[in-house]
């Protein structure tokens, strides 16, 4: 799994308002749109949360240790989505003590391995891994209308690819996969094509889910004309010039999606 740098996380915090005009313009469905189809729960359920929650952000030092801007743009989205959010100024159990003191009902915290959102209102724990994923398919759900019947490619069979794959299927889509590593492939469920070959397969699927620790292995010659990536890998599949000429057709975010998929999913009944 990749581990985020304070380098992609730069500002962050302050640009969650234009990712969720970003998705607007290429997928026609908000954050909260995204967030609330995936937990399963409407809309008004996942506003209405904001008055009834608050949010604690612990810093967790353990393994590499904190990465710079983490915490800062984790508590951004919450804090954009209206709920009363704050960072404990103290680390890891200290910080958790500190965030129960301080009346908070969700904890989100992140160390090496996992990153979690926990309700401690009803014991419910949001997985990041499983959040995103789900994020990043109902993303092409959203700009298909649906995707019943829809070949969608996903590329890395890792544990985001893996959860990529089964909701996909859940909605109705007919999936392939790519991934570099046979031992990935081999627990697939057996409805998945495997794709061997990339290049060969890239250019017949408009619909592409970058789930894969690569950087910069698709360049828009070897892609479909009406291509739209889905990319919950870090770093982005695309090389710079192919991002810079479909960016509308690109729906890549380092955390933010994740952790607004996480929040509804731990506010879920
Ligand atoms: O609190 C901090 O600043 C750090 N302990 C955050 C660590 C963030 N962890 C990662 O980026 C890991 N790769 C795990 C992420 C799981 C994503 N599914």
């Amino acid at each position: 799994m990749t581990r985020l740098t304070e380098k992609d996380l730069v500002n962050l915090d302050q640009l969650v308002e234009n990712l969720d005009y970003k998705l607007k313009n290429s997928i026609d469905a908000s954050l909260v749109d995204v967030a609330s189809f995936v937990a399963g729960i409407p809309i008004k359920t996942f506003n209405e949360a904001s008055t009834k929650y608050k949010i604690a952000v612990i810093p967790i030092t353990s393994g590499g240790g904190v990465i710079g801007n983490f915490s800062q743009t984790v508590a951004s989205v919450p804090l954009y989505l209206g709920y009363d959010t704050f960072i404990t100024s103290k680390t890891d159990v200290s910080g958790i003590a500190e965030a129960i003191q301080k009346k908070a009902d969700i904890l989100f915290m992140a160390d090496d391995n996992q990153f979690i959102a926990l309700n401690l209102k009803t014991n419910k724990i949001a997985d990041n891994g499983e959040a995103t994923a789900k994020a990043y398919v109902a993303s092409l759900h959203f700009h298909g209308k649906g995707l019943v019947n829809r070949e969608v490619l996903v590329i890395g069979a890792g544990i985001v690819g893996g959860h990529c794959v089964q909701y996909l299927l859940e909605l109705g889509a007919k999936v392939a996969v790519y991934d570099t590593d046979n031992d990935k492939l081999v627990n697939l469920p057996s409805s998945v094509t495997i794709e061997k070959y990339l290049s060969r397969a890239l250019p017949n699927y408009q619909y592409i889910i970058d789930a894969s620790p690569e950087g910069s292995f698709m360049d828009l010659e070897n892609l479909h004309p009406d291509v739209v990536i889905s990319a919950p890998g870090m770093p982005l599949g695309l090389t710079t010039n192919t991002y810079a000429a479909l960016e509308k057709r690109v729906i890549h975010d380092p955390l933010q999606i994740g952790v607004a998929t996480m929040l509804a999913i731990a506010v879920s009944p």
